[in-house]
């Protein structure tokens, strides 16, 4: 799916300002059909952003179902006859959408965009209104999980309901990323595609357009940063030749811009759409994890998008200190732990060269003991295979032509132990395979490596582990034995490379100890440090992610003191004792990579 974007023959309206917004109380609205006409008792409410924590009101942060949004544009006589397009970032998670009172979206799950044509339903130089009721509910058939608690006692008034999810984040709601109108020609690119490869220094580029009308002329031209042609070309499909290429290069990048163009019969532009791509190849083979044929090691974090008062919205600022951050501690890479993010983001680590591992919302899907079964007709069944599918491939159809994303994550933390695990996560595996087959593929583990039945299907072991936390508490002086123990076990069993792609301690900042003892930030520094020995011993590990960049909104619970403290920043982005040591240690990585006799 295309980013909206100016272009010669495009314009984008964005929505993004106060919308009028008003709590379903009693999740009748639609019943009631609130759409017909504008709403009434409105407050006012930022889009993009999560409402949760946007007033003084613990019963709107808390609601369980529909809230309403609404707002009001123009669209110039001028665009008449063009294809006018509707375009939602994210509604988390459900989002029914009407324009003057007519449907015309409706979407599930809470981390992709979705469009629909509207140009039927605009009047031209008037004000037209659009609504969107989001849901929040969170079943076994949406991505994350989650269930609706009910209650059968004389301890809770009757009817009262909890939203129970097997995830820790706070399961913020609302329009997380920006609204946009934008226009098209009614013949229009409907999307391309890019992969790249490199053979002794020319970069090859193949290109792939979609049009409205099949057998459309296309011309295409790519132009360096400095603006000069590089190549050209014309045809639907294709591979330009760029010789003595610039790659994209981890905290080197070099992006080209492919112009395509839509020809018309007169042979003037049609259509144009420009695409920002990258020059880089990507491949795992035996213990090595190759971007442009050079063995790459992950040194970065598992992040969320999470700030104060905005919650999960959208926030340039934010995200841009954030990649100064990234920057400034020597990370370079991240996973979009744990559901995609925003295009905004992605954007920036193409820019910066940051690496992305690319995640699926598919977190929550395990209950922490082994006997729990989880793929049960009434739990993760074929509907919530069949909606992880078309995320999965919503996912991959936004995000194919970012040359920051070097592999797919179809899962947190599953529960891969069950038999039943094997033919959903085939399947899984299998659909990612055809959808994009020049990314490896992972599974993020918390199963042991004697019990997984599914790392086969992946090309690199991530595995989450919380030794002296999770498991015996307190306990640091086991951390290295049992690392070392059980990365030796995935390594034997798979003989795949190894990327821990969680560790971490709660440390609130502030909190000291000496000799360390759980929840300060000297015992964070003294976790971590134990872990890096063992990762520096075993040359199959290939990275290490930190959990997590900065610490995080949770739902509440008595293992989480107002929100997970795991962060290396706080909230605030204000670095504690580990981003210091973090820092020492990956600059001197910089200088002496892990596999620096290769
Ligand atoms: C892991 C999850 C992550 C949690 C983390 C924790 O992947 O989302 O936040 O544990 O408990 O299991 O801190």
């Amino acid at each position: 799916m295309l980013y909206p974007k100016d272009t010669q023959t495009r314009e984008v309206k964005d929505l993004s300002g106060i919308w009028r917004f008003k709590v379903d109380r009693h999740n009748t609205g639609r019943a009631d059909m609130w759409h017909m006409q504008p709403l009434q008792d409105t407050i006012p409410m930022p889009v993009p952003a999560s409402y949760n924590d946007m007033t003084q009101d613990a019963s709107i942060r808390d609601h369980i179902g529909d809230v309403w949004y609404e707002t009001f544009f123009r669209i110039p006589r001028s665009w008449s006859g063009d294809r006018i397009m509707l375009r939602v970032g994210s509604a988390c998670h459900h989002a029914v959408v009407w324009v003057n009172g007519r449907q015309a979206a409706e979407h599930k799950g809470g981390f992709l965009p979705f469009e629909a044509d509207i140009s039927e339903a605009v009047e031209y130089g008037m004000e037209n209104r659009v609504t969107i009721v989001v849901n929040n509910v969170l079943t076994w058939q949406t991505l994350p999980p989650g269930r609706i608690k009910t209650f059968d006692d004389a301890k809770h008034p009757e009817g009262y309901r909890i939203q129970e999810y097997f995830h820790d984040f706070y399961n913020y709601a609302g329009l997380h990323r920006p609204v946009k109108v934008y226009r098209t020609p009614a013949a229009h690119i409907r999307d391309v595609t890019v992969t790249t490869d490199v053979q002794d220094g020319t970069g090859l580029v193949t290109y792939r357009t979609e049009a409205s009308e099949a057998g459309a002329a296309v011309r295409v031209r790519l132009v360096d940063e400095e603006g000069r042609m590089v190549a050209s070309g014309t045809g639907a499909q294709g591979t330009l030749r760029v010789e003595n290429a610039r790659l994209w290069k981890p905290l080197q990048a070099y992006l080209y811009t492919l112009h395509v163009e839509l020809v018309g019969d007169d042979g003037e532009t049609a259509d144009h759409y420009m695409l920002d791509i990258g020059i880089r190849t990507v491949r795992v083979e035996g213990s090595r994890f190759l971007i442009n044929g050079e063995p790459f090691y992950f040194k970065g974090f598992g992040k969320h998008e999470d700030s104060d008062i905005k919650g999960k919205g959208l926030d340039y600022a934010v995200n841009v200190k954030d990649f100064n951050l990234l920057k400034w501690i020597g990370a370079n890479s991240f996973r979009t732990s744990h559901y995609p993010y925003a295009e905004e983001i992605l954007d920036l680590a193409d820019r910066e060269g940051i690496v992305v591992i690319g995640e699926v919302p598919a977190v929550g899907f395990t209950f922490f003991n082994y006997n729990d079964k989880v793929y049960t007709p009434d739990q993760a069944n074929d509907e919530t295979l069949a909606h992880h599918l078309d995320v999965l491939n919503d996912m991959i159809a936004r995000d194919k032509n970012h040359p920051s994303i070097v592999m797919w994550s179809v899962a947190n933390e599953a529960a891969t132990f069950q038999e039943e695990a094997v033919p959903y996560f085939r399947k899984v595996a299998e659909t990612a395979r055809v959808l994009d087959a020049t990314r490896p593929l992972t599974l993020v583990q918390w199963a042991l490596p004697d019990k997984c039945q599914v790392a086969q299907f992946f090309d690199v072991v991530c595995v989450n582990r919380y030794y002296s936390w999770y498991a015996d508490p307190g306990c640091l002086d086991l951390v290295e034995h049992q690392v070392e123990w059980e990365l030796s076990g995935w390594h034997r069993n798979f003989n795949k490379p190894v990327i821990m792609s969680e560790y971490g301690a709660d440390a609130i900042a502030g909190f000291h100890q000496d000799p360390p003892v759980m929840f300060t930030e000297e015992y964070q520094c003294e976790m971590l440090q134990r872990y890096h020995n063992v990762f520096d011993r075993l040359d199959y590990v290939i990275g290490e992610h930190v959990w997590a960049f900065a610490d995080f909104a949770t739902k509440q619970g008595t293992t989480r003191i107002n929100g997970n403290k795991k962060g290396v920043f706080t909230r605030q982005r204000q670095p504690k004792a580990a981003a210091h040591m973090l820092r020492r240690r990956w600059e001197q990585m910089a200088v002496t990579p892990k596999w620096s006799g290769r």
